[in-house]
């Protein structure tokens, strides 16, 4: 039985990840999570008390971070600011979250030569054109459009640093959009779910040309816990699920899915310096690890995750009205 140490376990992929390892391993899991507004208690409820142990707290606070390292085995890395529109209305949060908090749990794996895995996204990479016939691959250099996706791109140049000069034993995976459970409704899927249920509009950013590559968030656990056991030290590993869908087929989608008319959504106020496209080559990970997801229809698995909103109201009900009333206050 190993002891994990999970940071941001209490928000949308950390949480799934938790509960995907309590059911497919034996392991022990502590959660570190500050609980920010993205953080949510909820999205842990029920889980077997002598295999799961909860700590509020900021993963830049050193002394904090070296006590739980201390009794760690390994420690999986999701917490952070994660939203593109937040860093663009606030962007101090994104770095000291993403950048110090990251430095210090390097520096924590460093003392206590403890195992990392730090998670990622595909947003490091910039954005492709719609016709681009290549992928993002391991090779692709980075490119970072956003507050949000430059403080990525810096904490994952910070653990490959630390792994060369210090010999951190890390890896790194760069993840494309996720979907699933426990999502918060500022994404662009939990949104637009919660807006049809409350009888509002979806709203679509611009034209909706721009292109998602989305994965079932159990598929991104299932590759981490790959990564974790099978992973070589130093490389860093995409995940993707072949999953590319434009903004326009995935609200049409979910109107069709809702028994909504196609067209009843509303075109808002573009994102700025909006990425066009990601796509996710994932050769590495299936070939050289032997991953594959397991969510191949992706009708199916938004169906699951609008039906789970539908009864899951009073997880998503308290924050719905301040995300709406902020996204109002920027014509989106
Ligand atoms: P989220 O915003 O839902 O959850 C983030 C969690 O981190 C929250 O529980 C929050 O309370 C916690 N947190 C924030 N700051 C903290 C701090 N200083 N100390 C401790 N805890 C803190 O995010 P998510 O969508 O679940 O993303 C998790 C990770 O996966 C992030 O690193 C993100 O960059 C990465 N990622 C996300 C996606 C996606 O589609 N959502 C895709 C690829 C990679
Ligand atoms: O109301 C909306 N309407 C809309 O058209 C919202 C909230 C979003 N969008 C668009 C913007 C994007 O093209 O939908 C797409 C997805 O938006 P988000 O859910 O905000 O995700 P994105 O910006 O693509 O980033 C996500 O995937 C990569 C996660 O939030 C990041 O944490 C992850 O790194």
């Amino acid at each position: 039985m190993r002891r994990l140490l999970v940071t941001g376990g209490a928000g949308f992929i950390g949480s799934n990840f938790v509960h995907h390892v309590l059911e497919h391993t034996d392991d022990h899991v502590t959660v570190l999570d500050k609980l920010t507004y993205a953080g949510n208690l909820a999205s842990l409820d029920g889980l077997p008390s002598d295999r799961f142990a909860f700590i509020q707290g900021d993963i830049a606070d050193a002394g904090l971070v070296d006590e739980l390292f201390s009794r760690a085995d390994a420690v999986i890395h999701y917490a952070a600011e994660s939203h593109n529109d937040n860093s663009l209305h606030d962007p101090r949060p994104f770095l000291d979250t993403n950048i110090i908090g990251t430095y210090t749990l390097l520096e924590a794996a460093r003392k206590h030569g403890t195992r990392l895995h730090h998670i990622s996204t595909d947003e490091v990479y910039g954005d492709l054109e719609l016709d681009d016939p290549t992928r993002f691959s391991e090779s692709t250099p980075y490119n970072p459009s956003s507050p949000y996706s430059s403080t990525k791109a810096g904490s994952d140049l910070l653990v490959r640093a630390w792994v060369r000069s210090f010999g951190v034993r890390a890896t790194i995976s760069n993840c494309s959009n996720n979907y699933g459970p426990y999502q918060h409704v500022e994404k662009f899927i939990p949104r637009q779910i919660t807006n049809v249920i409350r009888g509002i509009r979806p709203k679509l950013y611009g034209a909706g040309e721009n292109v998602r590559d989305w994965i079932h968030a159990d598929d991104h656990s299932s590759a981490v816990l790959t990564i974790l056991d099978k992973g070589e030290i130093g490389e860093t590993y995409l995940i993707g699920a072949d999953g590319e869908k434009n903004n326009k087929e995935v609200v049409e989608l979910i109107l069709a899915l809702m028994g909504e008319a196609k067209d009843a959504y509303d075109h808002v106020t573009d994102r700025a310096g909006h990425d066009l496209r990601y796509a996710i080559d994932s050769t590495k990970l299936r070939s050289e690890l032997g991953w594959k997801p397991s969510y191949g229809d992706f009708e199916a698995g938004l169906a699951a995750t609008i039906q789970w909103y539908r009864d899951n109201e009073q997880w998503w009900a308290p924050a719905k009205d301040g995300v709406e009333a902020f996204y109002a206050s920027k014509g989106q």
